[in-house]
């Protein structure tokens, strides 16, 4: 059989298509059997075998074991499973020429059928099953063992989304990372080198020093962070992109205010890998396993219930009563069963956590007349790119069997830019959508902005109310509910469900029952110590949180023994600082820390490690060297002074003043208790407990 690079006819095509399906099929039978399941002699089949093994296509192994008939087994490789693949449309495209000419023979007329490519398309309805890039359940065991051999790449989370979707069908058609020439054509103009609409690039970025120890043609493993192997990938394309320009065609503007432009420029690798990819296994997900489904577990369960229309709801939010509301009101107007299809993969920076969000979900879930709606999860890494991020997401649920997708105002919208506007108009992805919606395969549904009418305790479309002057039109925005939710003011029936509410509550209790951070900083012997254990016991006095002190010689004691006082180990010893006291903040505790912390760069980090989880309030002690030297009591100021302590804040080391601290206390003439107060009245200024 000659090789697949070089040019083949159709009976050696099928020869090495119906080859490949069985290897795939029965990767450990014996010789014999698998040339009677082909037909063929054993003579020829070892020829085929030799071919197929030259070529790259199977890679062949010894078994040991007492059965001498099942000596070898034999696994695709992932250039043998993209062959497969290939080679399988051609064969569906040659048997429909095949019907058409027999069709003409018999009935001297064209079959009237559409040309194969549609055709598929026709069988491919959104109940049939969708082609994924898995291989068969034995060869993936075979080529987990192979793949001890591969180089590999350690995917980043974004990356472990991606290919999940495209392992599962999720992505169909692509077939793997993007190549250069597709990567080219969805940026430019929204489709790959075959002329198919997609508009997102879903690619491998990798670090210049990987890239170049690669060589192409090579297989790579794809394996996740804790290194399980997920797929292989067959490295066809290596190119450095231009991400300014990918930034500016796909996102609309080079600028880093906007998510995905952040990710670009400043965590996605420099180097571009592409190349047709081999499923192994899927990500492992432990959490709500029985909400997670892949397209055709989806379009299977479709077709048990008989859905033969379902409307799917994108969503990285709780849903309240409006959301309800409308994706009911859509389901009708559509006669369809309504699938609520909330992303949990990657949502914007900032977006309530998905756990919360999927029990708010299920509660949500309740509401609904039974057996018309149900829920699964979508571990998809969102763009956040509004107008393409929409045809994206209708071919994404076109994938998982929905015939009919809700598109709302500002879809996957990133927010403002930098000089504050919008990045895209409200209606731009509706407007796209619309272009290209007989192409994507599933219908817009247009969201309707729905409002509460008090008088008729009831949403109703906004557009659709004839006597708005007359009535009280009621409504919550974001801002305004995470207002509440942080103030623990009320959030009316009328809004949101109790389970809802109650759920997120859990999750953002308001400030004054939140974890928070004090910081002190200052020269050894300004009184950080002193003020930082008044302020603990008044804390504990209050009650309701856990405190923690966190004071520079009980850190050094305890945490960082063997640090000394040079520049890299101070920075180390506050970031370790900041580490636990971001992780107490979390918990909903207090953390109070009072190191020296000298440098403004390390001061900031922390600041950043703890925002992430609730507040974080810098207090400069701000005593004077002079003063900080007069009182010395350790009498280290003396040592520092005759040289036998070096490197010694405010002497003989640098301390960065504090720009913008939160707090400045001065403690010359001003007693302990006072200092300590001055913290409290600013925590309860800044809502962080609750007034006395
Ligand atoms: S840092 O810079 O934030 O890591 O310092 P910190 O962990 O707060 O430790 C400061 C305490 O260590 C003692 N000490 C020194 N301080 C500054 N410079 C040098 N070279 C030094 N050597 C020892 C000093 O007692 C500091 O205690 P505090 O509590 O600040 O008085």
């Amino acid at each position: 059989m000659p090789l697949p690079e070089t040019k083949m006819n159709p009976d050696e095509e099928d020869q090495l298509f119906r080859l490949l399906r069985q290897l795939d099929l029965t990767p450990e039978a014996s010789q014999r059997t698998i040339a009677t399941a082909l037909n063929i002699s054993l003579g020829r089949l070892n020829a085929q075998l030799r071919g197929a093994a030259e070529a790259g296509l199977v890679k062949i192994s010894e078994r040991s074991g007492p059965d001498r008939r099942q000596r070898f087994a034999y696994a695709l490789t992932s250039r043998g499973a993209a062959t497969k693949m290939r080679l399988t449309d051609q064969f569906l495209a040659r048997k429909f020429d095949e019907y058409d000419a027999l069709h003409a023979e018999l009935t001297g007329t064209t079959s009237g059928l559409s040309p194969f490519k549609y055709r598929t398309k026709l069988m491919q309805n959104n109940l049939a099953p969708i082609p994924e890039l898995y291989v068969s359940y034995d060869s993936s065991q075979k080529l987990k063992v192979e793949a001890a051999d591969l180089v590999s790449h350690d995917l980043t989370p974004r990356q472990i989304c991606d290919l999940e979707l495209l392992m599962n069908g999720g992505f169909n058609p692509l077939k793997g990372f993007l190549s250069e020439e597709d990567y080219n054509g969805v940026v430019e103009n929204m489709r790959l080198a075959d002329g198919s609409l997609w508009p997102m690039p879903i690619t491998l970025d990798v670090s210049e020093e990987f890239a170049e120890s690669l060589e192409l043609g090579q297989d790579i493993a794809l394996r996740d962070q804790e290194g399980v192997i997920l797929g292989t990938m067959t490295v066809t394309d290596r190119w450095v992109p231009n991400k300014s320009r990918e930034a500016e065609k796909v996102f609309g503007a080079d600028d880093v205010a906007h998510p995905a432009v952040n990710y670009l420029h400043n965590q996605a690798g420099k180097v571009y890998l592409g190349g047709p990819v081999t499923g192994i296994q899927q990500p492992v997900h432990y959490d709500f396993r029985a909400r997670r489904d892949t397209p055709n577990e989806l379009r299977a369960y479709f077709r048990k219930l008989g859905w033969r229309k379902v409307v799917a709801f994108q969503t990285r939010n709780p849903l309240h009563r409006a959301h309800q509301e409308l994706t009911f009101r859509a389901a009708k107007e559509a006669q369809a069963n309504l699938l609520i299809h909330p992303v949990v993969g990657m949502t914007k920076p900032g977006d309530v956590d998905h756990f919360t969000r999927v029990r708010c979900y299920e509660a949500v879930l309740d509401k609904y007349p039974q057996s018309t709606t149900t829920m699964s999860l979508l571990n998809l890494a969102m763009r956040m790119a509004g107008p393409r991020e929409a045809v994206w997401h209708g071919l994404i649920r076109k994938n998982h069997g929905c015939t009919h997708f809700i598109v709302g105002r500002d879809h996957a919208g990133p927010g403002k830019n930098s000089a504050g506007e919008d990045f895209y108009g409200p209606y731009d992805a509706q407007d796209l959508f619309r272009e290209h919606q007989d192409e994507i395969g599933i219908e817009m549904v247009d969201f309707k902005h729905m409002v509460y009418v008090q008088e008729r305790a009831q949403y109703e479309a906004i557009d659709e109310i004839a006597d708005k002057d007359d009535v009280t039109i009621l409504n919550i925005s974001g801002t305004e509910l995470r207002r509440r939710l942080s103030e623990g003011l009320e959030i009316p029936d009328w809004f949101s469900f109790p389970e809802v509410v109650s759920e997120l509550r859990k999750t953002r209790p308001p400030r004054s029952q939140q974890g928070f951070t004090v910081f002190f900083t200052g020269f050894s012997g300004s009184g950080k110590s002193t003020i930082a254990n008044a302020l603990m016991v008044k804390l504990m006095e209050m009650g309701g949180r856990p405190v923690t002190l966190l004071d520079g010689d009980i850190v050094r004691k305890n945490l960082s023994s063997e640090l000394g006082f040079s520049k890299e180990h101070r920075d180390l010893n506050i970031r370790r600082i900041g580490y636990v006291a971001s992780e107490i903040t979390k918990n909903g505790g207090i953390a109070i820390c009072a190191p020296i912390a000298p440098y403004a760069a390390t001061r900031r980090a922390v600041r950043e490690d703890v925002e992430q989880f609730g507040a974080f309030i810098e207090v400069h002690v701000a005593t004077s060297i002079e003063e900080c030297e007069r009182r010395d009591r350790k009498g280290l100021y003396k040592l520092a002074r005759e040289g036998k302590i070096k490197e010694f804040t405010g002497i003989s080391d640098p301390y960065d003043v504090p720009a913008d601290p939160e707090l400045r206390v001065e403690t010359e003439n001003v007693d302990v208790d006072n200092c300590a107060h001055q913290v409290i009245l600013k925590l309860e200024s800044m809502g962080l407990i609750a007034g006395q």
